[in-house]
Formats: structure tokens, C-alpha cells, sequence
């Protein structure tokens, strides 16, 4: 039975998840093909080089789905920032009506969408970014926990926590994000108020993400012990996969009053690009969730989310053979 929620309604989707924008790794063939298994694919527009290239990377993706996409747009920090106006203006006129966004100060992107009578998904790791978020317009939250890859903000907050947090404080509907690679996390975030969710580190180990094969079986091999943060003491935290380089830029910061300089070279995206193309885990710094903790196989996106919409329905099924014993406990077993 599919599982309608406020999210699907409004993405026009039948399954509630969304494949979170992921540099160099949302790339046209996994957002389509997450599109067409029913959930929301997502392209990253920095993954491709100018505006230009993302109008390309649309079309190519409308080829291989007729179905609703996304396209994010995560505002770095940075000294020459990129053209975020003109990556935005490429997909509102290539006819992007679903947009992810992400970062700092995201409010005047996110009236110009608005504008545009677009959808919005705004992903954000606290509930006051949430609240500021809800009353610049956006339609959906994705509330990121302390669990997720990436930038998990720097308040340390697990998903748990925020999740309940969110229900009480905010008026339209939300996505949990972070630390959810099965349908245990889909029904506990459904459990929790979210009206879905987002994954990234679930979405690499399928057999469309571009990525290479070893890093994909690197990630089953692992455990929910082998990422690490980076840049916890530059404020800018963000969750990687444990490896040489990773553990290096760790050492150097713990040395104290580690400048950005000093790390450049090791944390260099182009470095992280090449992991995924050669398929050596230790080039470079590579973001990954504690859910490679959870990840044991490489299905297709039609196979991965027929499961989850499956077997959420077990385990939702299964909690309605929980008794609530009266006082006197008789109904216990
Ligand atoms: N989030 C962004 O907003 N912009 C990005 O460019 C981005 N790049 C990512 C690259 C990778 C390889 C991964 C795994 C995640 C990235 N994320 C990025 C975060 C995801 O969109 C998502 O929020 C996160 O992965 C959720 O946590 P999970 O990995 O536990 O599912």
C-alpha cells in the first residue's frame, strides 16, 4: 500500500523520500532513476561546472524520466562564490519546479523560487534555521541530524531529538535527514512527525550512483565506526569517511589554531572527485554518513525504495501487536 503523506502530496511523488543533492555523486542517471522508482531525484547544480552545463544535465535527466525532479543548490561558504543566481535562473527556465536548498543564507534564493511559483525543500540542522526558513515561504523542511554526511551544523544534535523538537515547533511539513538507510529509520521518522526522508549516504551504494565500485563495496564493508568530522575546529563541521587524509586534517587541527590554508591541499574536492572516479578510498576527503553502518547490499533504486515501502508497512504493521496492558498488567503475557 503506498504511504501518502503531506509530502507526497505536494512533490507528486508515491513514495516519501527524497535523494538529498550530493556533490559529485547526483549527477543525472541516479536522480532519474530515484525519480522513476517514485521517490524525488535530486541533481546537484555544483556538481556541474557553469549554469550552462546544469541545463544540459536537466535535459539529459528529463530523457531518462517523465517523472518530477529536483535540482539543489547548497550556498558554501567562499571566497569567489559560484553563480548561484545563474544555476538557479538555468533550472527555473529549463522548467525545475522542485528545489533543495542548502547553506548559508539561503533567503534570498529562496524568495526568488518563491517567486517563481516554485516548491521548496529547505535542509537545515536546527529547529530556529527551520523557523526562519518557514517565514521565508518554504513548502517542506528537511531536518538534518547529527547523524547525516556532511555539513551537520554545530550543535550535536541527533535525529531523535530534533525530530521531536520540529513536531512541536513547526507548521509545515518536514523530512527527517540523517543517519536513515532502512524502513526501521522511515517508520520512526514517520513515528517522530516527519512526513519522510531524505538520504544521501544510502543513495551512493546503489547501482546507478556514478560512483566507483570499489568505494560502493568499501561502503558495505564498513562499519557506523568509520567516519570522522573534519573542520570541527573551524566551525564548519563535516562528516567524512575515516581514512588517511581524513585522519591527517584531523591530527593537524588538533595541533590548535589550524588555519584553512593549512589543510587546503588534503581537503581539495578535487581530490574528493577522484576517490569516486579511480575508486581508491584514501585520495581525498569524501563525505559519508554513520549509515554505512546499516548498508549491506547494492540494489537498484527501484529495488531499495520497493523495499522500504514494503517493509515499513511490516514494521507498522507489527507495532499494532504491542498491548497496552491495563493496571492490574492482566494483558500481559
Ligand atoms: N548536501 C547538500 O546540501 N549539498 C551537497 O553538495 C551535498 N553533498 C553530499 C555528498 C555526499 C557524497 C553525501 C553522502 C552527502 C552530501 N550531502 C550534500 C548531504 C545529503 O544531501 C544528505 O543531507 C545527507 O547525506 C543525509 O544524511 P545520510 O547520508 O545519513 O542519509
Amino acid at each position: 500500500m503506498p504511504i501518502i503523506t503531506p509530502v507526497t502530496k505536494i512533490l507528486g511523488v508515491r513514495v516519501p523520500i527524497i535523494q538529498g543533492g550530493m556533490q559529485w555523486v547526483g549527477v543525472p542517471k541516479l536522480a532519474a532513476a530515484v525519480s522513476e522508482a517514485g521517490g524525488l531525484g535530486i541533481l546537484t547544480a555544483l556538481t556541474q561546472p557553469s549554469p550552462d552545463a546544469l541545463r544540459a544535465a536537466i535535459r539529459e535527466t528529463r530523457k531518462l524520466t517523465a517523472k518530477p525532479i529536483g535540482v539543489n543548490i547548497t550556498l558554501l561558504p567562499s571566497i569567489n562564490p559560484p553563480d548561484y543566481e545563474g544555476y538557479a535562473r538555468a533550472a527555473v527556465e529549463e522548467g525545475v519546479r522542485i528545489f533543495e536548498t542548502a547553506g548559508n543564507n539561503p533567503g534570498p534564493l529562496i524568495k526568488y523560487f518563491k517567486s517563481k511559483g516554485c516548491i521548496v525543500v529547505h535542509k537545515c540542522t536546527t529547529v530556529r534555521h527551520a523557523k526562519s526558513a518557514e517565514k521565508l515561504g518554504v513548502d517542506i523542511l528537511s531536518i538534518d541530524g547529527f547523524e547525516c554526511a556532511g555539513h551537520p551544523g554545530e550543535d550535536d544534535i541527533g535525529g531523535l531529538v530534533l525530530l521531536a523538537r520540529a513536531i512541536k515547533e513547526l507548521k509545515v511539513p518536514f523530512i527527517a535527514s540523517g543517519g536513515i538507510a532502512d524502513a526501521r529509520g522511515l517508520a520512526a521518522a514517520l513515528a517522530l512527525g516527519a512526513s519522510g526522508i531524505n538520504m544521501g549516504t544510502r543513495f551512493m551504494c546503489t547501482v546507478e550512483s556514478p560512483i566507483h565500485q570499489n568505494i560502493k563495496d568499501k561502503i558495505v564493508a564498513s562499519t557506523e565506526r568509520d567516519t570522522v568530522h573534519i573542520f570541527r575546529t573551524l566551525h564548519n563541521t563535516a562528516r567524512v569517511f575515516k581514512n588517511k587524509v581524513s585522519m591527517e586534517v584531523v591530527a593537524i587541527e588538533k595541533r590548535g589554531n589550524a588555519k584553512f590554508e593549512d589543510i587546503r591541499d588534503l581537503v581539495s574536492g578535487a581530490r574528493g572527485r577522484l576517490v569516486y572516479e579511480k575508486g581508491d578510498p584514501d585520495i581525498g576527503v569524501w563525505s559519508a554518513g554513520i549509515t554505512i553502518g546499516l548498508i549491506n547490499d547494492i540494489p537498484t533504486c527501484e529495488e531499495l525504495l520497493r523495499r522500504f515501502e514494503r517493509e515499513t508497512e511490516e514494521i507498522v504493521g507489527g507495532l499494532n501487536k504491542v498491548v497496552f496492558a491495563g493496571e492490574s498488567g492482566e494483558s500481559c503475557p
